[in-house]
């Protein structure tokens, strides 16, 4: 058995994976110890991976229309749509929408092909959704979009600052290292989010900044250290420019920030006590119309004090997608050209001589909300999406689904058949999964790993990048797409980093350009720009100096008395995106099995939403529906929906619904986290769950929502009307019982080896019993007879475990509650030790540290 070193598909962590292949789609999962994000760590969703590599919804060939065809069919024929739309519009009819999650070697021929053989910008990516806003600010600040620090520089700093970031859920192996180096230093945690996320629970300092108030807040931080004197005059001096009138621009405060004096105070004590500071953040930060300014807030901080460029200081903005930077490097945005170049004559030239390339383009090209709106209105007349599923993932996604239909030739390479942007495709192009494909990532520190392939090629997927190489053969230039590997590709995009760059340019990576395919394949995680890009002080700027940017609080949203509410939106810890891979595993989707809004309780009551009951929430985009969650986290007057289910999921918890698309006016980012909204409750007529081993055909309901069990699907509906649901369930031994009186229905149905093939469960008025051992007897069935099942009581009752909190060995809320007080586990150790859980991945360990909190009360009697 052989095991590949290789590197999670997932986050931008960058965890390093060894993976041990023990059958043709089987694969063993562990963290590589060598590598040197992760020293073999792994979160949730690294560690499940094995659950998400069969080919279970593949698409295996390509497709035109609905029909399969042959490779050279389809590529000839996006070749001649895209050909002919050049030819008859220009070269900005056309345009590629891609992602952070393909490899650097497909991101390099997509934007080689576009830039310098189409001749037109018109290439952006997710990245635009995620990362643009950091991107703008270190290109404002330093001249070039790079990162300051490491990873390292987080075990070395006093002080850690998270902005907008809910690192233990998205970043959950940085969190680990961060709770590592708290615990050895004794390093301070401020998170600075306006709900009290478990990253915040386990803080020194929550900060709950109002929705956009981070401007306010950095701006009257850096007041405040200039109060102090803290400000590195010296510093400043010899290596930062300082616009005229810069001080006496700054503006900000605590109650512009929306927090309490208290809490300021707190907060300006702690940054003027230790100037090794890391601040990290991610899309409370960038996913703002003033997100370049935040960043840039943050940034002027850091310079200003001098904290950059020295051992446990920096600015660092965390990459989500696996290969976010990677795309970055390559310069697959529209708003840059190649290689952290821009669109100067110079550039233009250097570019296009290297490429040998028939033409250039010149100019920006349409950026993600731009572009589709240029589809939407004909003026693009041929899109290829790769690695993205923008009917879910943009805001106003209806509008973008709109694009997309009237789109004239619409290409999806994908790796699944069905998905809500396939559903519009003209041609479909099955692509390599993770695990099949090879190629280049790079994280968030700028550490450039491998992915490596562990499985053979299913059906006829390719690489993303052949198929963008054959298809620039069609068009006509063979000898530039002529590459027979990734390493190919790779040497080619190394040598374009150096070329004409004499040391202009912090990315180089010259020392790659010539690499065999033997030390390609061979490949230890390098990090370019080294530990710490900025030690020596010079930045990319014209002059070698970095800029302070004259940032101002954003004007606040007038208040909208049919709208009162602010929408946030955002990640949970087991799902990822669009669920398209983590929708698929049992274990991840046991966390949280709905999209919920969460909601203040002094907010629910005023607005009538019951906890566990369904709401509407609706807003100047659309409308959706949500199962409520009442919890204090949320501050009030602002609600918190998820950004996962998808159509495929879900009747209607589809939360790009309901968030507009304005942007940022320097990045063009979406301000994903602040909308105007409205919620109400709705009351169905039913309520009722399905348990089934296959996936339900569903009728228009009021509401549905289904997730992964082991062996089948769990569905929860609600509807107003009389609906057939018998339609739903399928042929076999029927069991039913009925009770008029409350409204209650309950059918069973068994094969005909007996074994449990479906279950329904439907009340008016009552409730409903807990799913989790009438969807366990899908796989074990044992206990499973028919009045019990009925009756939803197990033979042998098994304890209530509560909903599950560690899916690695399935333990639940209830379950560590009576650990914790009674069998005094009152550290997140004592629960392991007790229960195991935590003891894997260790994702779980902020919610265990939270359900030990909740019982302090408990404990200190217990202990009295
Ligand atoms: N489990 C999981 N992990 C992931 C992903 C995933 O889908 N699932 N996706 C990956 C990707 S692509 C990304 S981009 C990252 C994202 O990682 P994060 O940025 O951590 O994730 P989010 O939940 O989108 O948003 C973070 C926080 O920003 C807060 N916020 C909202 N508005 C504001 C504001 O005005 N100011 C401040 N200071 N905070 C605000 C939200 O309340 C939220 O808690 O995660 C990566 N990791
Ligand atoms: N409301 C709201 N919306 C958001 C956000 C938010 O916080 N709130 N966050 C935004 C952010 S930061 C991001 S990054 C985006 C993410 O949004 P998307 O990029 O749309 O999400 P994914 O589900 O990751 O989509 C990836 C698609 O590519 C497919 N795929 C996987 N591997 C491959 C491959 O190797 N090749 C090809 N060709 N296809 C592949 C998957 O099946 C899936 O359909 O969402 C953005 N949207
Ligand atoms: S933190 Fe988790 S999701 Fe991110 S790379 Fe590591 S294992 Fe993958
Ligand atoms: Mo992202």
């Amino acid at each position: 058995m052989t095991v590949v070193r290789t590197t999670c598909p997932y986050c931008g962590v960058g965890c390093g994976i060894k993976a041990q292949v023990t059958g043709p789609r089987d694969v063993t999962i562990k963290g590589d110890d060598a590598h040197p994000a992760n020293a073999g760590r792994l979160c949730s969703k690294g560690t499940h991976l094995g659950e998400t590599v069969g080919l279970e919804g593949r698409l295996l060939y390509p497709q035109i229309g609905n029909e399969q065809a042959e490779w050279d069919e389809a590529l000839t024929l996006i070749a001649s749509r895209f050909s002919d739309a050049v030819r008859d519009h220009g070269p900005d009819s056309v345009a590629f929408y891609v992602s952070g999650q393909i490899l650097t070697e497909d991101y390099y021929v997509a934007n080689k092909l576009m830039k310098g053989f189409i001749g037109s910008a018109n290439i952006d990516t997710n990245s635009r959704l995620c990362m643009a806003s950091a991107v703008a600010a270190h290109n404002r600040a330093f001249g070039e979009d790079v990162v300051p620090v490491s990873y390292g520089d987080l075990e070395q700093a006093e002080l850690i600052l998270l902005v907008g970031s809910n690192t233990a859920w998205c970043h959950p192996v940085i969190w680990q290292r961060i709770e590592a180096a708290r615990t050895k230093t004794g390093a301070k945690l401020v998170v600075i989010d306006p709900r009290r996320t478990e990253t915040a629970e386990c803080a020194d300092l929550h900060v709950p900044v109002a929705a956009d108030g981070d401007v306010a807040l950095f701006n009257a931080l850096l007041m405040d250290m200039q109060t102090r004197g803290l400000v590195d005059a010296n510093y400043l001096a010899q290596h930062v420019d300082v616009p005229e009138g810069f001080w006496n621009s700054l503006s900000g405060s605590a109650a512009a920030a929306g927090i309490s004096e208290a809490d300021f105070a707190a907060l300006t004590d702690l940054v003027a006590a230790h100037p090794k500071m890391v601040t990290l953040f991610s899309m409370g930060v960038n996913q703002s119309t003033s997100g370049t300014d935040k960043a840039n807030a943050i940034i002027n901080l850091h310079l200003a004090t001098g904290r950059i460029g020295k051992v446990g200081a920096g600015p660092f903005s965390m990459t989500g997608q696996p290969n976010a930077m990677g795309g970055r490097e390559v310069g697959g945005l529209a708003s840059m050209l190649a290689v952290h170049m821009g669109f100067s004559d110079e550039e233009c030239a250097a570019a296009q001589h290297y490429w040998q390339s028939p033409t250039i383009a010149r100019a920006p090209g349409l950026k993600a909300v731009d572009m589709f709106r240029a589809v939407h209105d004909g003026r693009i007349k041929a899109l290829w999406v790769m690695g993205t599923n923008p009917a879910v993932s943009m805001p106003d996604a209806g509008f973008v689904r709109e694009a997309l239909d009237k789109c004239e030739f619409l290409v999806v390479s994908e790796v699944m058949a069905e998905g809500d942007t396939a559903a519009y495709a003209d041609v479909k192009l099955p692509a390599l999964a993770w695990g099949e494909k090879a190629g280049m990532v790079t994280n968030s520190e700028r550490l450039m790993s491998r992915q490596r392939s562990l499985f053979d090629a299913p059906g006829e997927a390719k690489p993303d990048w052949w198929a963008l190489a054959e298809v620039g053969k069609r068009m006509g230039y063979r000898a530039a797409f002529d590459f027979d590997g990734p390493a190919a590709v790779f040497r080619e995009y190394a040598g374009q980093t150096a070329f004409r760059n004499d040391g202009r340019r912090k990315l180089d990576l010259g020392a790659w350009a010539e690499i065999s395919d033997g030390e390609y394949h061979e490949w230890q995680p390098a990090q370019w720009g080294g530990a710490s890009p900025f030690a020596d002080a010079t930045f990319t700027h014209n002059g070698g100096k970095a800029k302070l940017v004259a940032v101002r609080p954003p004007e606040t949203r007038p208040m909208n008395a049919a709208q009162p509410l602010t929408l946030n939106t955002g990640r949970y810890r087991d799902q990822w995106h669009t669920m398209t891979r983590t929708g698929l595993s049992p274990r991840l989707s046991q966390h949280r099995r709905e999209a919920l809004i969460e909601i203040h309780p002094a907010d629910a009551a005023i607005y009538g939403v019951t906890d566990g009951g369904l709401a509407r929430v609706h807003s100047a985009a659309g409308e959706a529906v949500f199962r409520v969650y009442i919890t204090d986290a949320q501050r009030r007057g602002e609600i918190f929906a998820p950004m996962h289910w998808t159509d495929q999921f879900a009747g209607g918890g589809r939360c790009n619904r309901i968030v507009d698309s304005a942007i940022d006016p320097v990045s063009h980012q979406p301000g994903f986290k602040n909308n105007a909204a409205a919620i109400a409750p709705v009351a169905p007529e039913w309520r009722a769950f399905l348990v089934s081993r296959e996936a339900p055909i569903l009728p228009a309901l009021l509401y549905w929502s289904k997730s992964r069990v082991a062996g089948g699907w769990l569905t929860e509906m609600a509807g107003a009307d009389n609906i057939d649901l018998d339609r739903m369930l399928p042929v076999g031994e029927r069991m039913e019982a009925v009770d008029m009186k409350r409204g209650m229905r309950r059918i069973a149905v068994q094969d005909a080896d007996g074994r449990l093939s479906a279950a329904l469960f439907l009340t008016r008025s009552g409730s409903l019993p807990p799913r989790d051992w009438i969807a366990a007897q899908l796989v074990s069935g044992d206990d499973s007879d028919a009045p019990s099942l009925l009756a939803a009581r197990p033979r042998t009752p098994a304890p209530d475990k509560g909903p599950i909190v560690c899916v690695c060995f399935d333990v639940g809320t209830k379950q560590i509650l009576q650990a914790v007080t009674q069998q005094q586990a009152c550290t997140v150790e004592a629960v392991g030790r007790a229960l195991n859980a935590g003891t894997n991945c260790g994702s779980c360990r902020p919610a265990i540290a939270k359900l030990i909190a909740s019982c302090e009360a408990e404990i200190q009697e217990a202990a009295e």
